[in-house]
């Protein structure tokens, strides 16, 4: 608790610096994600795809080879070593920014040994008992993540009487444990788990008071927050077209340009996404914004 009092830096230590609000661009692995499931399965399409989203100005590429779509079933760990490992390695080795998504404490140990510089955790160490001393170890930022447990009965937990506070309060029993775990507060990041264990409107009910997620039970203190709205399900749900038909994932996109540039300006630390260019301008006319409001 004490070490959580003191001043902390705006920004996790090691990683790019910018003046607005970072953009992490993603490239799933997996022949099933949410929403791009099977298009950067191949390790050749995948690394093509992270420097495609690096070129396109992604400060940092987000690789993960688990699906975590509501009602995925897990794969095993040599298979995510499989899938990630030869994609890190390339990517890293050209000088890509690369995070690993992962919830197995091995397989971010293997993926910080092949040159990745973030640990991006969806269960906030909840998954994996060893995740919180390896990060102790390792002395790398992690994302600590809004979850209530796997994706396959994930929906059944989407319950909440005050999804902000609620919401709030797990993220900051699980900065607890890690910080009593010995990992250093100055090297988190929250993350308010758009779509785990939500309905479209808790997701609403988050996005309208992102200012004070990061805030968690330390007014004072702020963690960096890490916002994951990309192609998500009630984005789709919110644009369905007159009989109800949802908006496809990739006609999406538009829609979170939108909210990129709306968490920038409520002060998210990075935006994750999957079509990098938009959501890098968004995130410019954000700061443009927070300049001259502030000057
Ligand atoms: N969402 C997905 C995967 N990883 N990581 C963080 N930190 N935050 C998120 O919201 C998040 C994540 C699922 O999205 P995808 O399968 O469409 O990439």
């Amino acid at each position: 608790m004490g070490r959580l009092t003191r001043m902390r830096a705006a920004r996790p230590a090691g990683l790019p610096e910018a003046d607005r609000c970072l953009v992490m661009g993603v490239v799933n692995v997996t022949p099933d994600s949410f929403s791009d499931g099977g298009q950067w399965f191949g390790a050749d399409a995948a690394i093509a795809h992270g420097f495609e989203l690096a070129a396109a100005g992604a400060d940092m590429v987000d690789v993960g080879g688990e699906s975590t779509r509501p009602g995925a079933l897990r794969i095993t760990e040599d298979e995510e070593l499989r899938r990630i490992i030869p994609v890190i390695t390339a990517l890293a080795t050209a000088g890509v920014v690369v995070s690993i998504d992962t919830m197995r404490a091995r397989v971010a140990e293997r993926a910080l040994g092949a040159g990745a510089r973030l640990v991006n955790d969806v269960s906030g160490g909840l998954a994996d008992p060893e995740m919180s001393a390896l990060i102790a170890r390792a002395q790398v930022p992690y994302v600590v993540m809004h979850w209530r447990g796997h994706s396959v009965a994930m929906q059944d937990q989407a319950v909440y009487a005050d999804v902000v506070k609620e919401v709030m309060a797990e993220l900051t029993a699980r900065v607890h444990a890690l910080t009593d775990a010995g990992v250093d507060p100055d090297l988190l990041v929250v993350d308010p788990g758009l779509g785990f264990a939500k309905q479209p409107e808790h997701n609403w009910a988050l996005l309208a008071r992102l200012a004070e997620i990061g805030a968690l039970a330390h007014p004072g203190a702020p963690f960096p927050v890490l916002v994951g709205a990309s192609r998500k399900r009630f984005i789709g749900r919110l644009l369905a077209a007159p009989d109800g038909s949802p908006r496809s994932f990739a006609d999406s996109d538009d829609a979170t340009i939108a909210l990129s540039g709306f968490a920038a300006a409520a002060g998210a630390w990075c935006v994750r996404v999957h079509a990098v260019p938009g959501n890098a301008d968004a995130v410019r006319v954000a700061a443009r914004l927070q300049q001259e409001r502030f000057a």
